[in-house]
This record gives C-alpha cells, sequence and structure tokens, in this order.
C-alpha cells in the first residue's frame, strides 16, 4: 500500500517507472510547503472515487437521458453529485460534467453568447484568466472580450470603470472573476450594470468557490445567471470543473456542455466531485474556509512587516501577491519562484497589475493558503512562513543563510505533511 492510500500493488509490478514517478511526487508534495493558490489536498475518499472503476463508463447525455445503456448507477451517482452541489450552492441547477475550468467557462460562452459578441472581462495582465479573452485562448479568438482592470493607485477593481466600459462597449455579456486577486468582487454592482445595458452576467468563481460554499465569501449565484468553477483549488475535490445556473439557462448549459463542448463525462471525477460536495457541507468544511482566509491575512501582514510591497494592499480570500520589487528592483517573480522551489517553498511567478516585464519573467510571486491549511497550519506557521520567504529573497546570494533557511524549512514542513 502507497502512503497515498491507494493501491499501487498492481501499479509498481505492471510500470515501475510511473509508480515510483507517483511516489517521487507524493515525496515531494510531503516535503514541500505549497502555496499556488489554485492547488490543495484532496482527501484519501476523493481519491478513492476517482481512481475507481467508474473510469471504465461511457454515459453521455444526462441522468435519466442517456445515449448508452448501462448507465443505471452512473445515473444515481451524478444525480447525487447535481443535487449536492445545488444544496451546497443554493443553485437552481448544477452541471458537473466539465473536465475543467475552462471546460465549464467554454460551455457557459457557448450557452450565453453568439461568436464574435461583445465580453466585458478582467484582463489576464490584470489579475483575470485565460479564458476571459486572451488573444492565446480560444475565448479571445471567438469573442470580442474587452478587459477591465485595476485602478493604478489602489489595485482594486473600480466599479465606476467597469460601469463606464459597460456603458461604451454595450457587452453581451458581463464576467467578474479571477485568478490573481485578493478583494472582494461587488456582485450586486455586476448585476446592476449587466442588467442596465442588457447584458448577462456570469461568474467565474474557479478560485474562490471553496470559500463560498465555506460560507466565508458572498455567493455569486444569487446574483449571476450562470457561475462556473473548478472542484480542486479551495474546494479540496478532484480536478474538475462546475457550472451553477438559474432554471432558464440550464437547458443551454446541459446541451452546450454535452455535446457542445464536450463529449463522454468523466465518471470516476463526477463521483469524486460528489464526495467533494459532501466533504464541502460539513461544519467542518467552514472553519476550514475561515481558516483559509485567516492564514492569507496572516502571510500578508507577515510580508508588510518586513517591509515587502501586497499587491492591492492585503488580502480578504486566499491569495497573497507580493511586488517582488519591494525586495530590490532587479528581483523578477521568476527567479524568486525557482530560487523559493528550491528551498522547499513551492508557489508560482504572477504578472502584477501593470507589470513592466513579461508574463513569463514578472515582477510578482503568487500565493494561496488552502493547501497548507489543509495540512494544518494556522497563523503562527503563516507568519513563520512569510518570514521565511523574505529572508530568503533578502539573502539570496548568501549560501549559508540559505542552507540554514532550507533546513528550518524543512522542519516546517515536515510536522505538516498532506499525505504523512
Ligand atoms: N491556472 C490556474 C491558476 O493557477 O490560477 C487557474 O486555472
Amino acid at each position: 500500500m502507497s502512503k497515498t492510500g491507494a493501491s499501487q500493488e498492481n501499479l509498481s509490478t505492471a510500470d515501475v517507472e510511473i509508480s515510483e514517478l507517483i511516489e517521487a511526487d507524493l515525496n515531494r508534495q510531503n516535503t514541500h510547503i505549497h502555496l499556488i493558490a489554485s492547488e490543495n489536498f484532496a482527501s484519501k475518499a476523493v481519491m478513492e472515487a476517482s481512481g475507481s472503476v467508474l473510469t471504465n463508463k461511457y454515459s453521455e447525455g444526462v441522468p435519466g437521458r442517456r445515449y448508452y445503456e448501462g448507465c443505471e448507477i452512473i445515473d444515481q451517482i451524478e444525480q447525487l453529485a447535481i443535487d449536492r452541489a445545488c444544496n451546497l450552492f443554493n443553485a437552481e441547477h448544477a452541471n458537473v460534467q466539465p473536465h475543467s475550468g475552462s471546460s465549464a467557462n467554454m460551455a457557459a460562452y457557448l450557452a450565453l453568447i453568439k461568436p464574435g459578441d461583445t465580453v466585458l472581462g478582467m484582463s489576464l495582465d490584470q489579475g483575470g484568466h485565460l479564458t476571459h479573452g486572451s488573444p492565446v485562448n480560444f475565448s479571445g479568438q471567438v469573442y470580442n472580450f474587452v478587459g477591465y482592470g485595476l485602478d493604478p493607485e489602489t489595485e482594486l477593481i473600480n466599479m465606476e470603470n467597469v460601469y463606464e466600459m459597460a456603458i461604451e462597449h454595450k457587452p453581451k455579456l458581463i464576467v467578474a472573476g479571477y485568478s490573481s486577486y485578493s478583494q472582494p468582487l461587488d456582485f450586486k454592482r455586476f448585476k446592476e450594470i449587466a442588467d442596465e445595458v442588457g447584458a448577462k452576467f456570469m461568474v467565474d468563481a474557479a478560485h474562490f468557490i471553496g470559500l463560498v460554499a465555506g460560507k466565508v465569501l458572498d455567493n455569486p449565484v444569487e446574483y449571476a445567471d450562470v457561475v462556473t468553477a473548478t472542484t480542486h483549488k479551495a474546494l479540496r475535490g478532484p480536478r474538475g470543473g462546475l457550472i451553477l445556473c438559474k432554471e432558464e439557462y440550464a437547458k443551454d448549459i446541459d446541451k452546450y456542455t454535452f455535446p457542445g463542448a464536450q463529449g463522454g463525462p468523466l465518471n470516476n471525477q463526477i463521483a469524486a466531485k460528489a464526495v467533494c460536495f459532501k466533504e464541502a457541507l460539513t461544519e467542518e468544511f467552514q472553519q476550514y474556509s475561515q481558516q483559509i482566509v485567516n492564514n492569507a491575512i496572516a502571510l500578508s501582514d507577515s510580508f508588510k512587516e518586513q517591509g515587502l510591497r501586497v499587491v492591492s494592499g492585503g488580502t480578504t480570500n486566499h491569495i497573497v501577491l507580493v511586488d517582488t520589487r519591494s525586495v530590490d528592483d532587479d528581483l523578477t517573480g521568476k527567479e524568486a519562484g525557482i530560487l523559493l522551489n528550491s528551498i522547499g517553498i513551492t508557489l508560482n511567478r504572477n504578472a502584477i497589475p501593470f507589470d513592466p516585464r513579461s508574463p513569463f519573467i514578472t515582477s510578482g510571486i503568487r500565493m494561496g493558503t488552502p493547501g497548507v491549511t489543509t495540512c494544518g497550519m494556522k497563523e503562527e506557521e503563516l507568519r513563520k512562513v512569510g518570514f521565511f520567504i523574505t529572508e530568503i529573497l533578502k539573502n539570496r546570494s548568501d549560501e549559508k543563510k540559505l542552507q540554514n533557511l532550507e533546513n528550518e524549512v524543512k522542519v516546517l514542513a515536515k510536522s505538516f505533511q498532506p499525505y504523512g
């Protein structure tokens, strides 16, 4: 039995290379401090469902209306996942089939707008996501995206600016949501603006849906026509996507998920999503979600106390974005990320708003607290992590100091292993 709880009995003889590489990544997960904001550690129950025999079944269609025979059990599993998702998010309808957040966004766009339509979304370089109109993504090629960003002074979304852009560009759809923004979204105001210009309103909640499930952030389902999400970030489920919507969009969302954007659903992942929704319906999950935010605030405060600049002035969710130029002008996000990973702290380089460097180099590092919170870290540990990161970056030419810091990072990581 592997330490993951999944049997490697067959794999270790059938495919030694893959088996050993899985064990190697388990070791990496157990020996680093993980601060990638979009990652988390799924429970063994979730992983058992994900690694189950359900991977063998085709079930194109929706529960009760399939193109394949033999879906009686799959129907029950998918219906359970749908019912739990609706219950968890107080949604009128859920589609649990999207393979990813990008597939979910593709299906939502197909259901809500036509190719060539104008969409107002947050620019990638200001904190949005690739699927919010980046020219290298289908979204930017198929639709006419116009990007709103942050106020250069406050580094906050300026709703007056969103309003002016909506009046000017008359979008058919307004998208709220981010992959690196740490402040609240004013769903009510977004919806008012969408109504005034005759646009539909969609929220891409992939990053923060777990905090919505944990009742720490406002629920966008109350305001948006469609909410898309992933299940593997703060929600702590398997890799996958999810769409929640008002009943009037249910048929179109189902139709444009399959056959519009995808073929057969991944039934093993759908079962694992159902398990994750059950876990997220507990009081323990609400405490976990609150701890994620408390931990992010502690990390952000620790950076500020040590003189580093936290973008947007701090955090109110799970994300902390630091301007690496506040360590020194020459330090790039790329250099910082690579160095920190070599010492045992894994995070990602990230563009900061108005970043003069390219997206591959950047002037920022993005951190998130869902993973370390799953591992049991609290505010005290996050302040320590903030201290380690700052010291590593400030002393990056001092081999001796770096070696001492690496030893301290290892000790801390060992006490908070995801699968120890
Ligand atoms: N690329 C993911 C992230 O890291 O935020 C979102 O899809």
